[in-house]
């Protein structure tokens, strides 16, 4: 019998470089996070980011065509006026390296730098019953422990690589689009196949059929587009904004939504036809989430009231694409407008007008296999050099169940959420104290413009930390009841819309085998806020405070 070496024994979790709070995360969330617990409470903070760069989603979405679907004035912070001020946009929807270079700069100017571990995964964190601290640990083996644990993983991070068979064996080269390689790709000469028509393909379309030789996209959901119209944003414009910047900021918090536009009470069907189509035509040629968010107040909860808007961007795919075949295809029927992510875009369905692009319906005949020369449908092979799949994420858990996260007990979060998320507020989950999501899953999140909901969050948690200190304790839990009247809450909220017809990401129907919770709070932000702050003026009500 050979003895084995004995394996080093691990340092006591008394042993550990300790901090007051460990953040997971350096995209919006994560860099506000720490500048908030370390700059305005004084905390020792840590933070790990698994990218070589700060950014999140804006370091990892390279994919040509990637932009803000928000205006880049009211995408932004608005904690430092200074930075407000001294940070001017080039035009009214960002590119991506821009929206990163803006990430870059807050690093910066905040000297957040120091505190962040780039290029660290945490692998799992659990939390020491006896020391009342998370013990977090990262791929590379480092252990560190911490009272507070703050995850900024973002709600889409977690990319969706379909399982395809003969993936493995393709010739050409395939991309995710939310692992984008950081030198590009050269379409010049390729013929090119596109895998997805959401937000991300439909951004990607125009731009990669403009470089292509071919382009053809493998659509199995035609989606609802509206143009976003994007142009430079004029020194006059920035002055304008500028000298507005509290009053823009103060919208923003006051809407459903978090766009600081006028919110408009009038329903869909009460006005004249004439007078709902010259609102649509107006909203249509402004461009962007207005048309959406601008025009009428039940096209999500009213079927009718939906059908007009539906019905108006159907008319203008007739109008628009050339081919009666091709614009049936792109005709949305199978869900309401708005019930999925609704993406805006450039020249989105003119692109189907160009001689070297081709609309394949994958929900007709679907994709069998990918074989060394391209993609097969039930139908045709179509010879690809490169695919590129813009199929998504494992939206608002994904990112977050990575992480092998277990309570005091050892139950994991995995387990837990084996039924879909649960939390109180998307702010925490019974079972796992002093643990706080950003922007989890039961808050309003991925239904709003992100900055507003992820500052609403980011100021919540630090100043629930800060009072949690404050009074001398060291442990906030949501409570299991707390909880479930949360939950049942989230659920009859979306209930009452039409988004539950949709088999979208918000629903995880995008994941095989996803269990099938509406995720978002769909209650809207201005009265989430209400709910929270009375939550924490209530003294904290459903949470369990202790020492
Ligand atoms: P989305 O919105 O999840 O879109 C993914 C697209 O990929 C969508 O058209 C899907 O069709 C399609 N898809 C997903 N899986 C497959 C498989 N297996 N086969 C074929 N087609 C598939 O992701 P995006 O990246 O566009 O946008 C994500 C968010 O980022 C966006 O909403 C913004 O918030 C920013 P489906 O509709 O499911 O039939």
């Amino acid at each position: 019998m050979s003895s084995q070496p004995s394996a080093k024994p691990e340092p006591a979790q008394a042993a550990l470089p300790r901090f007051d709070a460990v953040v997971i995360g350096a995209g919006f969330s994560g860099l506000y996070a720490l500048y908030r617990l370390r700059d305005v409470l004084g905390l020792d903070v840590r933070v790990y980011e698994a990218g070589d760069g700060v950014g999140g989603t804006w370091y990892w979405n390279r994919y040509p065509g990637a932009r803000c679907d928000s205006e880049s004035y009211y995408y932004s912070y608005s904690f430092s006026e200074e930075l407000e001020q001294e940070w001017e946009w080039t035009s009214k929807y960002p590119e991506q390296p821009e929206i990163l270079r803006y990430l870059e700069h807050v690093a910066e100017r905040f000297d957040l730098r120091r505190d962040i571990r780039l290029g660290t995964r945490v692998s799992s964190a659990s939390f020491d019953e006896a020391s009342g601290d998370w013990e977090v640990r990262t791929d590379g083996g480092a252990r560190v422990r911490a009272r507070f644990l703050v995850s900024a993983v973002g709600c889409l991070s977690a990319a969706n690589v379909p399982e395809i068979d003969g993936l493995d064996r393709f010739g050409g080269d395939w991309y995710h689009t939310g692992r984008w390689p950081h030198d590009g790709v050269d379409f010049a000469g390729k013929r090119v196949g596109l895998v997805g028509t959401g937000s991300t393909g439909i951004q990607a379309a125009p731009v990669i059929a403009a470089q292509a030789d071919r382009l053809t996209v493998f659509q199995r959901t035609p989606n609802f587009t509206v143009p976003a119209r994007d142009a430079p944003l004029a020194p006059e414009a920035w002055a304008e904004i500028k000298s507005n910047y509290r009053e823009i900021r103060h919208r923003t918090r006051a809407t459903r939504s978090g766009f600081p536009y006028i919110p408009v009470e009038r329903s869909a069907l009460d006005v004249s036809d004439r007078e709902r189509q010259a609102i649509y035509e107006q909203l249509w040629e402004d461009g962007g989430f207005k048309f959406l968010w601008g025009s009428f107040s039940d096209l999500l909860n009213n079927q009718q009231a939906n059908n007009t808007a539906a019905e108006f961007i159907r008319g203008k795919i007739r109008e628009i694409v050339r081919d009666p075949e091709v614009a049936e295809r792109l005709l949305p029927t199978t869900h309401p407008y708005g019930t999925k992510r609704p993406p805006i875009d450039t020249d989105y369905y003119e692109t189907f007008n160009r001689e070297n692009v081709e609309l394949v319906d994958i929900r007709r005949s679907p994709i069998v296999e990918v074989t060394p020369g391209g993609i097969r449908t039930g139908d045709a092979e179509y010879p690809l050099d490169v695919i590129v799949f813009a199929t998504g994420f494992d939206a608002m858990t994904g990112s977050l169940l990575r992480i092998d996260i277990r309570g005091p007990r050892g139950r994991s979060l995995a387990e837990k959420w084996a039924e879909g998320p649960k939390t109180y507020l998307g702010l925490q989950v019974a079972g796992f104290p002093n643990l706080f999501t950003i922007t989890g899953p039961g808050s309003p999140s991925v239904l709003t413009n992100m900055p507003v909901s992820i500052e609403q969050h980011v100021e919540w948690i630090s100043d629930c930390i800060e009072h949690v200190r404050r009074a001398g304790l060291t442990r906030i839990e949501a409570l299991p009841e707390a909880e479930e009247r949360w939950v049942r809450h989230v659920n009859r909220a979306a209930s009452q819309t039409l988004l539950m017809q949709a088999e979208s990401w918000y629903l995880g129907a995008n994941i095989p085998g996803k269990t099938r919770v509406f995720m978002p709070y769909v209650g809207g932000l201005s009265d989430y806020r209400k709910i929270c702050d009375k939550v924490s003026s209530d003294g904290y009500e459903g949470f369990e405070l202790s020492a």
